[in-house]
């Protein structure tokens, strides 16, 4: 069994129900991977501005009580910039964490500045960095649009706000595959 361990600061309890596939996919029997969402999504418009791209945008969907999720974006942009936070009408929290495996445990941290090369793809991701939703103001719902603000800083210093709309629901990567990284290896 994989353990996972949250080093920010906030409630790991909390944290660890959203970034958990184990957890959503246990919760939500019914679900499948090949929604017709998964499709729509994978087809959406790039959104632009000032030389940032953001393909794919979407949010998990959460499940029950559960009142924080993830949300998962790829950004591209044209000269070297720093993700350095995000907002969120949809939580009272929203951080940028990184998720990765560290031998055989999965570990996550809060991602206070991340670094973006020029042209470099930066993919927030399941099993990778994502932004994680706390304290969520109401479930979110499939095909339900949340809105983001992602915030950049450029190498002079300056800032961006790019807000950006993320669409609820199952993503194409396959959940399955993009967690545990090598599977359930063991020691
Ligand atoms: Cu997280």
């Amino acid at each position: 069994m994989k353990k996972m361990i949250h080093l920010a600061v906030l409630s790991a309890a909390v944290a660890l129900a959203a970034c958990s596939e184990h957890h959503d996919h246990g919760a939500e029997s019914g679900h499948s991977h090949d929604a017709p969402a998964v499709a729509e999504q994978a087809a959406a418009p790039a959104q632009v501005q000032d030389g940032i791209s953001v393909q794919n945008a979407w949010v998990r969907p959460t499940v029950g009580e559960q009142d924080a999720t993830g949300a998962y974006l790829t950004i591209t942009s044209q000269e070297p910039m720093s993700l350095v936070g995000v907002a969120t009408p949809a939580a009272e929290i929203a951080e940028v964490h990184e998720m990765k495996m560290d031998g055989d445990i999965m570990r996550m941290r809060m991602a206070e500045r991340t670094e973006m090369k020029a042209g470099e793809p930066l993919e927030l991701k399941p099993g990778g960095y994502h932004v994680m939703l706390m304290a969520l103001t109401a479930p979110v719902e499939v095909g339900q649009e949340i809105e983001l603000s992602l915030q950049f800083e450029k190498a002079d210093g300056s800032k961006i706000e790019m807000p950006v709309k993320a669409v609820a629901g199952q993503n194409a990567a396959g959940d399955h595959h993009s967690h545990g990284g090598g599977g359930d290896h063991k020691h």
